[in-house]
């Protein structure tokens, strides 16, 4: 007999839930309380067991799908050693029965979730996270549509364990800090949540170095201004992160070192030949690192233009995940806003990260002419991990991309 599985009322007001897991697929054989699809609601997660042994004949929802109260979810062509018989609904369709069969969710009252919570799991997962009191907003998510798997929470905690601290986040004591004034709670975002985690385990576990230099842009600076009026008329802005990131490619590629990483065990180094550049930007919803894939490969106007793009799109929360992986070096540019020199915090598992501060004329002195040349000078910092790179190759790395910057007419 063909049964059509269809969403049951799920209760506490809930009448629609996304679905998270598929667990079967059409031709599989089931047994009774077999789990066979997760669903997730805003307030409860949930596994959908089936009633039913039989073979799955057609799976109605896909991933993701958002599913309403009393929608088909699947057909089954059920056996008969079958323990319920059908109840509730019967239709006709072609020469065989079908009956419509509504199952009961399993746990969907303890696996109530905040509302703000937009985290996906299964809830063998959210179980365990809550077991161990781990945020699952911290946790990074390589399942389907942005979903967390077991392994993901496996390598948190691993991680965790390697770092030698606490799984939970916070190492303060409750403090009332109303006791001395007016205060207000906000909580965290997502992003200034997971970005916190990150540049903890990252200034923890990699010894920093920064190196400061400073590079002459004077020739840069026309230069810039030579493109920036070619790109108004297409619309693209041309500020100076483009020729950095140019600048950049080329020491990367006479340094190799700092364009690779150290594997997982902290024991061999992986050489990385393509240039993918991340460019930290501030959102009003935290820090966002998009990564310039192939930079190597792109024009100053190309440049400046994806800039724009990601830049925008980053604080419009429209990037996809994908954009925020596979860097292999990472520029922070506060040039825009002001500041003379500050420490980047290395963005793992890169080895290195380049701070760029805000550029200012200067009086230069030059003691051979005995003449003072203005001279506009951008400060910036480079810090790189001590496992891999030494201060000498850090001090070369830096005057070849100030020596780089002097010379910006191949950069097109
Ligand atoms: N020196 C002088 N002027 C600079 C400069 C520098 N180093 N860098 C940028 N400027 C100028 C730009 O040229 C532009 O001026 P014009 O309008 O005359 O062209 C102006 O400052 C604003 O630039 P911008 O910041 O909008 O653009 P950008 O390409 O330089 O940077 C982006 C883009 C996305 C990196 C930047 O907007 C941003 O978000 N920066 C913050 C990154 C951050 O928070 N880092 C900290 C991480 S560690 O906590």
């Amino acid at each position: 007999m063909l049964k059509k599985i269809v969403l049951p009322d799920l209760g506490e007001g809930i009448d629609s839930a996304d679905v998270s897991e598929i667990l079967i697929k059409p031709g599989d054989t089931v047994s009774v309380d077999d789990i066979i699809l997760v669903l997730e609601s805003d307030k409860a997660s949930m596994e959908i067991p089936s009633e039913n042994s039989g073979v799955v004949k057609e799976v109605f929802v896909a991933m993701g799908d958002e599913v309403k109260t009393g929608e088909s979810l699947l057909s089954i062509e059920t056996t008969s050693d079958n323990k319920d018989k059908p109840d509730i609904q019967k239709t006709e369709e072609g020469p065989k029965e079908v009956v419509e069969k509504s199952v009961k969710p399993v746990e969907a009252k303890q696996e109530t979730k905040p509302s703000t919570d937009k985290t996906f799991a299964s809830p063998g997962v959210r179980r365990l996270s809550r077991e161990l009191e781990i945020d699952l907003s911290l946790v990074g998510a390589t399942g389907e549509k942005g979903r967390i798997t077991k392994e993901d929470l496996h390598g948190y905690i691993k991680q965790k364990m390697v770092q030698g601290g606490s799984i939970t986040a916070s190492s303060f004591p409750k403090i009332d800090f109303s006791q001395w004034g007016v205060v207000e709670n906000t909580p965290l975002t997502k992003i200034q949540k997971i970005t916190g985690e990150r540049l903890q385990q990252a200034w923890q576990t990699i010894p920093h170095v920064t190196q400061f230099d400073e590079a002459d842009i004077s020739v840069l600076n026309s230069k810039r201004i030579e493109l920036k009026k070619e790109g108004l008329k297409k619309n693209i802005k041309v500020t100076f992160l483009p020729f950095i990131i140019k600048a950049v490619v080329k020491a990367l590629k006479e340094f190799p070192r700092f364009n690779s990483s150290l594997d997982h065990l902290g024991e061999n180094l992986v050489q990385k030949n393509y240039f993918n550049i991340g460019i930290a930007v501030d959102t009003p919803t935290g820090l966002v690192v998009p990564v310039i894939k192939d930079a190597d490969n792109k024009s100053v106007l190309g440049l400046s233009e994806e800039l724009m793009d990601i830049s925008e799109r980053a604080r419009t929360k429209k990037l996809k995940p994908e954009e925020l992986k596979g860097g292999s070096f990472t520029i922070s540019s506060l040039g825009g806003i002001g500041g003379t020199n500050f420490t980047p915090i290395i963005n793992p598992p890169e080895v290195a990260i380049m701070g760029v501060s805000k550029s200012s004329w200067k009086p230069l002195y030059d003691y051979k002419n005995k003449e003072i040349i203005p001279t506009f000078v951008m400060p910036y910092s480079l810090s790189y991990d001590h496992r891999v790179i030494d201060g000498a190759l850090g001090a070369s790395f830096t005057t070849f991309f100030s020596r780089s910057l002097l010379d910006v007419s191949t950069f097109e």
